[in-house]
């Protein structure tokens, strides 16, 4: 298979990219059905959003907002991964049908969640986390030798440990830098940087997912003359080139929201090798 597109199918009221429009059960599984027939490999689903301040659902929101949406993609044939910190979340929808745990505190918000990936047959994404959304920007700091590349790398590491410890075999592992996950717009672009080279966290010798799309980075990058970025809306084109820079690094997949300019964009790539 070449790189794999996970499509973005959020169930939240408070979602900073898609504004909410996909906060009910059946707009969410028709945006879910259009990406999947727009060629996703993958459709992430997920009920919390960790846009920065944001304050987290009860787990039985959580598992209202996604549980009915996984189980009827699932049921239709498509290939579904489920973006939770929660271990019941992720147990609940394993049960449903999601073949691909996609957490992006790597274990950290909720140890046990390794246990129930362990016990199951799916695929577990780490992602580098450092804390939850109403405070982790104010731990966007490296100041170890080498930065951010080395922290993450390290941090990432440590996770792997765990998450083998608790008996998730290396193949069904992926690891994913966080972009924008407590980490300054020059953060970001540091570990975009780094991918493809010898010190960055390929160095780990697991897959690597990278979430890029939309994010206030590319914002900031794209702002106009007066210092105002780029709204969330009108990211897509910057999105879509960053996806062809990490093709060419050797990533596994990309998280997107725009999967049909994605699969224009890796038409063109894979053309071209
Ligand atoms: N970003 C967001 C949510 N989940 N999961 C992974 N693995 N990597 C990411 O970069 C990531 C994620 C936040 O973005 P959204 O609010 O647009 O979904």
């Amino acid at each position: 298979m070449g790189l794999v597109v996970m499509g973005v199918v959020n169930v939240t009221p408070d979602s900073f990219s898609d504004g909410g429009r996909f906060a009910d059960t059946d707009a969410a599984l028709a945006h879910g059905r259009r990406l999947w027939a727009e060629g996703a490999d993958l459709l992430d689903i997920g009920g919390e959003s960790t846009r920065p301040g944001a304050t987290r659902p009860l787990v039985s929101e959580e598992l209202d907002r996604v549980i009915p949406v996984i189980e009827t993609l699932a049921a239709e044939g498509a290939r579904v991964s489920v973006d939770t910190m929660r271990a019941e979340v992720a147990a609940a929808a394993i049960a449903a049908g999601a073949q691909v745990v996609n957490d992006v505190s790597g274990g950290l918000a909720d140890p046990a969640i390794l246990d129930v990936v362990a016990a199951s047959q799916a695929t577990y994404v780490a992602m580098h986390w450092r804390a939850h959304s109403d405070r982790m920007q104010d731990l966007a700091v490296y100041d170890e030798p080498g930065g951010v590349v080395a922290a993450v790398v390290r941090e990432l590491g440590e996770r792997v440990a765990a998450i083998r410890a608790a008996g998730v075999p290396d193949e069904r592992i992926v690891l994913d830098p966080g972009l924008g996950f407590a980490k300054s717009a020059e953060h970001n672009w540091e570990l975009v940087a780094s991918l493809g080279r010898p010190d960055g966290p390929g160095r780990l010798g697991l897959p690597l997912l990278v979430g890029a799309s939309r994010k206030s980075f590319l914002g900031s990058l794209l702002a106009d003359a007066d210092g105002n970025p780029r709204p969330v809306t009108e990211r897509e084109i910057a999105g879509h080139a960053l996806t062809m820079v990490v093709a060419e690094r050797g990533v596994w997949g990309v998280r997107v929201h725009d999967v049909r300019g994605t699969r224009d964009v890796l038409s063109v790539w894979q053309r071209t090798r």
